[in-house]
């Protein structure tokens, strides 16, 4: 790496000290991924002779407050606003899954056009348009600007900003507070995690809820999806380091729902007064049980991605070595981190392929494949592809009926490689 290249990347990141939520200092480092460039900054084909940016990738747990967070924070700026390309509306289990949130809290609670859905990272308004529909007012609140102008041409009111404790106060001052808020796979994204539990706190009306997904610690641990490990993501969050952060807050986790989405997320219910069910109840004695709260549980973790590792590189190289050829589904984030980890590039495959508009013609980060339309599959027919986008393989392989049928072969590499078709 050059002086350059390392002058940059130190303006550009910084390494946490004391833990995101409890500040404690004990943090416990228990996976390296070693320096890897960033998930989401696709390569434009001009610029791949240009060295790109990486940042290193460590994982420590915090015994103080258990939660488990990498050390590396990037400047948001460079992670989010600039060109991000993911766009959630690009699949259709994820639209329904969403839909399906909205009907089930219009079921819940009596929402009219005196109320206000508030949503933190809307996207391209893939959530809010079901209020919209439904006469509700809503207000999206995304710092990535190509989805926040989907989301108002979709109709969705949508303020291109970062969501902070400050903005929460100007936010609420200028429209009042909310009914609902929303935040999706944005809690794990966000340097000033307290800042950011206390602008919900404010946000929120005395009696309102907030919604809140994002992916669940057990099940990485347990699948080993390794690869959903990336700069974007400074957290992974057990139900007890959740609810430790929000009671800080005055907040509290009244409700939790496991979903699969995203291979296992948590969906929980967080309102500023006290009224704990009993699935969080279990939830947490579970956790404690088995000990999700303590280091020793981390240990064997980085054993278990080098293992799925050696396996999945072992059946490439042999499957190359066999003379076929293989192409990869889903130019994902945690496709970046797969491939980077592995060392799997453009010697073993061929090309990547995604619906998502925004990313074709563009090279995936570090592996550099190029990105091109799923059609291609049906056009060049690769032997076998490797499923990056693996949270996604039923609504993929449903898809790709035709190239199953015309022999083709998917490799799925989480939670453990294996071949299907
Ligand atoms: O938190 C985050 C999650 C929720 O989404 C982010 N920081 C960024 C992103 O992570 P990801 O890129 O790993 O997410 P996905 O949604 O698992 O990526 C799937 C990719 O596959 C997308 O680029 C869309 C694509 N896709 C496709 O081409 N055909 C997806 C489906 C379902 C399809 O049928
Ligand atoms: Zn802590």
């Amino acid at each position: 790496m050059n002086q350059i290249l390392l002058h940059q990347r130190r303006n550009a990141s910084q390494t946490v000290t004391g833990c995101r939520s409890c500040g404690g200092t004990s943090l416990q480092p228990f996976l390296d991924l070693g320096y890897t460039p960033l998930a989401d900054r696709l390569i434009k084909p001009e610029t791949c002779e240009v060295p790109e940016l990486v940042f290193p990738l460590v994982v420590a747990f915090c015994p103080d407050c258990a939660l488990v967070q990498i050390l590396e924070t990037v400047a948001p700026e460079i992670l989010f606003a600039d060109a991000y390309p993911y766009y959630s509306s690009f699949s259709p289990a994820l639209l329904e899954h969403s839909r399906s949130n909205v009907e089930q809290r219009l079921a819940e609670r009596e929402l009219g056009p005196s109320s206000l859905v508030v949503e933190l990272a809307s996207n391209d308004g893939y959530l809010l348009k079901n209020y919209v529909e439904r006469g509700v007012p809503v207000c999206g609140i995304d710092p990535a600007d190509g989805p926040a102008a989907a989301a108002r041409k979709a109709g969705v009111p949508t303020l291109c900003e970062f969501f902070t404790e400050s903005f929460a106060r100007e936010f609420v001052s200028e429209h009042g507070q909310a009914d609902i808020v929303h935040a999706n796979n944005v809690l794990a994204h966000v340097a000033d995690t307290n800042g950011f539990v206390s602008g919900i706190r404010n946000l929120l009306k005395p009696d309102g809820t907030a919604v809140i997904e994002m992916p669940y610690l057990l099940r990485l641990i347990e699948h080993v999806e390794f690869d959903t490990i990336y700069h974007e993501h400074l957290c992974y969050f057990s139900l007890t380091a959740l609810d430790n952060l929000f009671r800080r807050h005055g907040l509290f986790l009244n409700r939790v729902e496991e979903l699969a989405i995203h291979g296992g997320s948590l969906r929980i219910f967080v309102e500023p007064f006290e009224a704990t069910d009993t699935g969080v109840k279990q939830m947490l004695a579970h956790e404690k049980a088995i000990g999700l709260d303590q280091p020793a549980y981390f240990t064997e973790f980085s054993a278990r991605v080098d293992a799925l590792r050696e396996k999945l590189v072992a059946l490439v190289e042999q499957l190359k070595g066999q003379g076929h050829s293989i192409a990869a589904y889903g130019a994902a984030a945690k496709g970046a981190t797969m491939l980077n980890y592995c060392g799997l590039d453009t010697r073993h495959l061929d090309f990547v392929v995604d619906r998502n508009v925004n990313k074709q013609g563009l090279l995936m980060p570090g592996a550099h494949l190029p990105i091109l339309d799923p059609e291609e599959l049906a056009k060049r027919r690769p032997d076998y592809v490797l499923m990056l986008a693996w949270n996604f393989a039923d609504e993929i392989l449903a898809q790709q009926q035709a190239y199953l049928a015309a022999g083709g072969r998917f490799i799925v590499p989480v939670p453990e490689p294996r071949i299907v078709g």
